[in-house]
């Protein structure tokens, strides 16, 4: 149960560090220096605006998902409380698995009581009034804190029959994963919960519509979640003119790699990749970074000014994901990086669907032997094949697949290809 380090650089000028701001000031077991740092303003402003006033601002500041697929959550929230079918769920997606995420850890661990908080409010705006938190397996330290803050919201009467004494009532059930990756997709998720396998469910319907036990279910990551917080201590308004005009509000970035400073940084959106980088120590011979995570795409080390926001990475065709950004200098074998990449996916595929099943096996062959070609002769010479073989699969898995995890197998493969001049 090693804690996590988690590294916040405030930026002059901006309103306040937001996300990070208790961890490391404030004693993650204690309730009492939760709310003496702020803890619970928000629930109490949601419960003065009511639901209708909650979704307005919600979507207001412009807030989009920060798991990686930056849907508004304002209009989720909104088409789940809509529906007339109930019960209606929230669930935290706090499955983080992305290869090189570490935000939502760093959350839970430095501040779980605003997870708690936020989760409420959550439920109070959708109209639900159960809330499961799935949790990443592999977090146990995360598991002890959360579970100590639920334990101790339900005896202070934050959590329960009677929230604040407002006569809302809701609570939240914590729930382990298992260490598979697809459970993080949504739909997967609710399957897990419901206790089948971890396997995606075709979309639509939607999770708003019909989602955890065919209920209208409102998921969400873990940042998103916290984020409503600072939305409602600050107003909609001043939310929205923290980042650019289609990213809005604060954003936690997963540095890692060849730096001096890896660790999570807090940063507004619309801070350009170089930024980032100089601030967490880049090497000089920086030559690929890759974003987004394994399902995110590399951009080569001097494509420094494209902007951390969702538009401008888009843009730049990559993509900014769930917010990973991974560092690697001219020592590191490209090669062995996309055979790993490979082999993950081959790995978490659930085998539902065929592209994917045998795609991503069909992948990971012809890295294996592009691999050896580049090790006997230092070039990828006689690979031509393989690539040609690569972009046929790649593109059958991206077309075909029924979820993400699938359609995005091929992403960091061909832009290592196409933009690394990877085996050229
Ligand atoms: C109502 C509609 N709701 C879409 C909802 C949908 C979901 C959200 C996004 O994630 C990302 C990818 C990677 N009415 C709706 C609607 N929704 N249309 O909006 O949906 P979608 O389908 O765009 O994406 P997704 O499959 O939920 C894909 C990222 O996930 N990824 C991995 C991320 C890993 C982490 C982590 O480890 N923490 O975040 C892998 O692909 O970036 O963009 O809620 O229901 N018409
Ligand atoms: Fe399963 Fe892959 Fe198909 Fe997703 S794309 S349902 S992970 S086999």
């Amino acid at each position: 149960e090693e804690p996590s380090a988690a590294l916040a650089v405030p930026q002059a000028g901006e309103p306040g560090l937001r996300l990070l701001s208790r961890i490391g000031v404030a004693d993650p077991e204690s309730l009492d220096e939760y709310r003496a740092n702020g803890g619970y303003r928000a629930l109490r402003r949601a419960f003065a605006l009511g639901p209708a006033g909650v979704l307005r601002e919600v979507t207001d500041s412009g807030l989009v998902g920060r798991g990686g697929a930056a849907f508004p959550t304002g209009r989720k929230w909104q088409a789940t409380a809509s529906q007339p079918d109930q019960p209606h769920y929230v669930v935290c997606n706090a499955d983080e698995s992305e290869p090189g995420t570490f935000k939502d850890r760093v959350l839970m661990e430095g501040d779980p009581f605003a997870l708690i908080e936020s989760m409420t409010i959550a439920g109070y705006a959708t109209g639900a009034h159960k809330g499961y938190l799935y949790l990443r397996g592999e977090y146990p330290r995360a598991l002890r804190l959360l579970t100590n803050a639920i334990t101790q919201a339900r005896a202070r009467g934050l959590l329960g029959d009677d929230v604040l004494g407002m006569g809302y009532a809701f609570d939240i059930e914590i729930r382990r994963g298992a260490g598979a990756y697809i459970c993080g997709e949504e739909t997967a998720l609710f399957n897990s919960l419901e206790g089948h396998r971890g396997e995606p469910r075709s979309k639509p319907p939607f999770p708003v519509e019909k989602g955890l036990f065919g209920k209208p279910t409102a998921a969400n990551n873990v940042e998103t979640l916290v984020n409503v917080l600072s939305v409602l201590e600050l107003g909609a308004e001043a939310y929205a003119a923290i980042g650019t005009g289609k990213s809005t509000g604060p954003k936690l970035f997963c540095v890692s790699g060849n730096v001096e400073r890896p660790g999570i940084y807090e940063l507004p959106f619309g801070a350009t990749l170089g930024d980032l980088l100089r601030l967490a120590g880049a090497t000089d011979d920086l030559r690929a970074v890759l974003l987004g995570g394994a399902a995110g795409g590399f951009v080569r080390g001097d494509e420094l000014d494209i902007p951390l926001t969702f538009e401008g990475t888009r843009e730049a065709g990559t993509t900014l994901g769930s917010g990973v950004v991974l560092a690697l200098d001219s020592s590191v074998p490209l090669p062995r990086i996309l055979l790993r990449i490979a082999e993950f996916f081959r790995d978490e595929s659930c085998g539902q669907c065929v592209p994917c099943r045998i795609g991503t096996v069909r992948q990971e062959e012809a890295l294996h032997r592009i691999a050896e070609r580049v090790g006997t002769s230092g070039g990828a010479e006689g690979s031509a094949d393989d690539i040609a073989l690569l972009r046929e699969v790649g593109e059958a898995m991206r077309d075909a697949s029924i979820c993400g995890l699938g359609q995005t197998a091929w992403n960091a493969v061909e832009s290592a290809i196409d933009r690394l001049g990877a085996y050229a």
